[in-house]
């Protein structure tokens, strides 16, 4: 099944070059030599992201593969400066990381409606030759060329952006839990990844108050190697300021489950073990009160715990409380509603399977040829430029 819920895109991206300088020659019927009158040439377009709020995945960009900015124009006689190339303007969802393709560098992230990011810069124009007048060389008969493009190959990666993010193996709850605090309705069943992406859920607190919820597929031992849905979906509790680990209270062993969830996130990204943690026991309408407090003495002591259960509704409202004030004693807190403060993320570059994984799912790009003559021009050629224009 091809799915439209698409959170990584590899494009290909080139800024405008810049228009070069005139060399023009002012001559006028009664002031045949009136001098360098060169223009200077425009500014390249430049390759920018914006964050914009209608937009919830990156499907929209695997039509567009080609992201190419306008050339600046060549200046011209009369000083006149040639047009600037035309911006190229990528719209994004809030949550989109961009990296380098080739080496999974970390480029910038847009986490605002409305944020806009240069990914490429495209070139200075080029200075026209009125501008090389000296009193000693009164007829200069060279201009700059303009500053070439630039060209990258990016990949746009979403993390979702949502408060709360649900950790469990497949079938611990997790949908159940979303569908039973927020309006979102994802498919619920008794078997392992029911869930094939992610969903989220506005929760509604006291007095108004609200905070997101992602609901992502199950984790498995190996997730962070790539087993099960695997690396695919962990990225986007890479935000998230709370993590809550779900555990049905009629697993074995609850406590080496919690800790299998945990090491799998730390291999993935070990900045995920600061977040503030609760662990869950669901489906506890299962349990009754004599083994719910045989079961309390062997859970883990580093974190808080709570006995739910998403079916009759016990333990939810406590659970609610908990998750509320774990938002609000982590200063990490990003809201897709708010906009959220985005000092508090460390973006890692990208590593080196997660790259892999994307490249070879995305294939490759054709990279269209400049013409022969613009690589000519880009030889040899000093850029004295004195400041930013
Ligand atoms: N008795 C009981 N069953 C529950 C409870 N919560 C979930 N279940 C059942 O557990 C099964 C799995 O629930 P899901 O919510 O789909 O689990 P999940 O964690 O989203 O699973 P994946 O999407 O596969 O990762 C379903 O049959 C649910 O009806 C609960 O509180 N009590
Ligand atoms: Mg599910």
């Amino acid at each position: 099944m091809e799915s439209n819920f698409i959170d990584y895109v590899k494009i290909c991206c080139r800024s405008g070059k810049g228009g070069r300088g005139s060399t023009h020659m002012r001559r006028v019927k009664y002031n045949p030599n009136g001098g360098p009158d060169g223009g200077n040439g425009g500014r390249g377009g430049h390759v920018i992201l914006r964050g914009n709020r209608n937009y919830w995945t990156l499907l929209h960009l695997r039509y567009e593969r080609h992201v190419f900015a306008g050339n600046g124009q060549n200046g011209s006689r009369n000083k006149s400066t040639g047009a600037d190339g035309a911006d190229k303007v990528i719209d994004v969802p809030c949550g989109t990381v961009a990296y380098d393709a080739e080496t999974g560098e970390y480029l910038c992230d847009i986490t605002r409606d409305g944020q806009e990011v240069i990914l490429l810069r495209g070139g200075r124009g080029g200075l026209g030759n009125y501008n090389f007048c000296t009193p000693t060389r009164k007829a200069p008969r060279f201009a700059q060329p303009g500053e070439p493009m630039q060209e990258k190959m990016i990949i746009l990666e979403l993390k979702l952006l949502a408060d709360v993010g649900l950790v469990g193996f497949p079938n611990a709850g997790k949908s159940t839990l979303l569908a039973s605090v927020s309006a979102a309705k994802p498919k619920i069943a008794n078997y392992p990844f029911t869930t094939m992406e992610p969903n989220l859920g506005i929760v509604s607190y006291r007095e108004g108050k609200s905070f997101v919820m992602a609901d992502i597929p199950g984790i498995i031992e190996g997730a962070s190697e790539g087993k099960g849905l695997g690396l695919r979906f962990l990225r986007h509790i890479e935000r998230n300021s709370v993590l809550l680990f779900m555990v049905p209270g009629d697993t074995d062993d609850i406590r080496r489950e919690y800790e299998i969830l945990l090491s799998e996130l730390k291999t993935f990204n070990p900045d995920m073990l600061d977040k503030e943690r609760i662990l869950a026991i669901t489906k506890c309408d299962l349990l009754d009160e004599e083994l719910i407090s045989m079961l309390e003495t062997g859970l883990p002591s580093d974190v808080p715990h709570i006995f739910i259960s998403a079916v009759t509704g016990y333990g939810v409202s406590q659970l609610k409380d908990l998750l509320w004030q774990a938002l609000n004693s982590s200063n990490a807190r990003i809201s897709a509603a708010d906009g959220g403060a985005t000092d508090s993320l460390v973006h890692r570059n990208m590593s080196s399977n997660e790259l892999a994984e994307i490249n070879a799912a995305e294939g490759e790009i054709s990279v269209p040829e400049m013409e022969e003559e613009e690589y000519e021009e880009l030889e040899d050629f000093e850029y004295e430029f004195d400041d930013e224009p």
